[in-house]
């Protein structure tokens, strides 16, 4: 069932696998908001989104003192065991000084993007707004003291794409809750209370903005408790009724899920998993080459096709695609990344209608492709693999439609010859493949006749 179309009694998702490694599940439903539902229902047509993943992670860019230090980006601090009082130096070269807020959105939007996500705070605790709550901030340390939140905010608004928030629970730089600190002394309700409920307010109180989803991540420190999660899942409600909250809040992740939407990273599911079901909602996380912050020996560039296929097979799973750019300390994308985005957005300008507000595949995967559809008239095949001749296809679930009209996306106005029999649907396709990644066709259906 396509989520929108879920009824009122919709549920959060709260799940929790059962002891014992059981592959069953409990569910606990939870009623949402109507101001929830309305941002779940537009976060679920909007089916693809930008990642960013930007901070004082991106100056080193995978190297420390001219070795290279081994994973992803933005884990630098922790992986390269860099002293904080050296990390924090990085500050003073994280000068974005060809940062242009509004080419940034204009990327997102030529790409075909509805919302760009982009970490606040990630682990390293470097925050990029100006935070009255502490100065370890991108005003209050860089060079352009620019409140990168700020800038985006407004280029968002201008562009209309949602602005959405990602903010690190766990947090390498407080003395609270550092993972190099840990003493007597530290206190972690301390941290949630005055340092991680305050941002949460300077973020979602409406300096920014309305934020329609926030994105939690770094839940997995032993002294993150089931019930602080719970506890900061109650207060975004208090705080912003509409923002919906992803499932990384639970410290028992992935025993335990708290949340509106399930966040699958670098995989994209099969649906139903154990912990995601037809109706979820749901995005996957990927990044264009292996790291989430910029690192400038990372060249395993996905290619246009592998993007966009990707794009396609998440929305014909019911679920929506957040792709990660980590932009370099000067404020550039790298070119390989902008190149992808601008592929994926030439395709999505002629076959968006087969995206956008769509819902998963009735009949699964097909050896020639994917599918989609909307509302109840309409099926989009995406076609991997061209046919030489005819193109044939059981109909299945579908059989008992009158078919009105097959075309392809990219010429709405020439209608393909069909030849139905029974299940079966026969119809030629011109050649060459008009395109070798995925060319769309529309299958229109006679819409049911309302009963009088
Ligand atoms: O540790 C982070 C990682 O750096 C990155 O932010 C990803 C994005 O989904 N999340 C965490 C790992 O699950």
């Amino acid at each position: 069932m396509k989520p929108t179309m879920r009824g009122v009694m919709l549920c959060a998702v709260m799940v929790s696998l059962a002891n014992g490694g059981e592959s069953g599940k409990i569910d606990y439903p939870q009623e949402l908001s109507a101001e929830k539902q309305q941002t779940l229902e537009w976060f679920s047509e909007s089916r693809f989104g930008m990642f960013i993943h930007w901070g004082l992670y991106s100056v080193p860019a995978g190297e420390y003192h001219g070795k290279k230090v081994d994973g992803i980006g933005e884990w630098i601090m922790k992986r390269g065991n860099i002293p904080t009082e050296e990390y924090e130096q990085f500050a003073e070269q994280f000068d974005p000084v060809k940062f242009d807020a509004d080419a940034w959105v204009t990327l997102a939007k030529d790409a075909g993007m509805k919302y760009m996500l982009i970490t606040t705070k990630h682990h390293d605790g470097f925050c990029l707004w100006d935070s009255p709550t502490t100065d370890y901030d991108v005003v209050d340390r860089t060079p352009d003291g620019q409140d990168v939140i700020k800038a985006l905010s407004k280029a968002c608004k201008k562009h209309d794409i949602q602005l959405c928030l990602y903010y690190s629970v766990l947090d390498w730089h407080h003395p609270d809750v550092s993972y190099r600190n840990r003493d007597a002394k530290q206190d972690f309700n301390r941290y949630v209370q005055t340092y991680m409920k305050p941002q949460l307010k300077e973020l979602l109180g409406g300096e920014y903005g309305m934020i329609p989803m926030i994105w939690f991540d770094g839940f997995w420190e032993e002294w993150w408790k089931p019930e602080m999660g719970k506890e900061i899942y109650d207060y975004i409600k208090e705080i912003s009724p509409s923002t919906i909250v992803n499932d990384r809040i639970s410290s028992d992740f992935p025993r335990t899920i708290i949340g509106d939407y399930v966040t699958p990273e670098q995989n994209i599911p099969s649906v139903p998993t154990s912990n995601i079901k037809v109706g979820d909602f749901w995005e996957t996380v990927l990044t264009m080459n292996n790291t989430w912050g910029y690192r400038k020996d990372d060249n395993s560039w996905k290619s246009d096709r592998e993007l966009i296929r990707t794009l396609i097979e998440v929305a014909s799973r019911g679920g929506n695609l957040t792709l990660n750019i980590g932009p370099k300390a000067d404020g550039t994308i790298p070119q390989p990344s902008v190149d992808g985005l601008n592929a994926m957005g030439r395709w999505l300008k002629v076959n968006g209608e087969a995206v956008y507000g769509t819902s998963h595949s009735p009949i699964g995967m097909m050896p020639w492709g994917r599918l989609t559809t909307k509302g109840d008239d309409k099926v989009f095949l995406h076609i991997f693999e061209w046919p030489r001749d005819r193109f044939n296809m059981r109909l299945e679930q579908m059989s008992g439609r009158k078919i009105k009209r097959i075309y392809l996306l990219e010429q709405p106005e020439k209608s393909l010859e069909f030849v139905r029999s029974g299940m079966e649907v026969r119809f030629a396709v011109p050649q060459p493949c008009p395109d070798p990644i995925a060319t769309v066709i529309a299958i229109e259906f006679e819409t049911k006749r309302k009963n009088k």
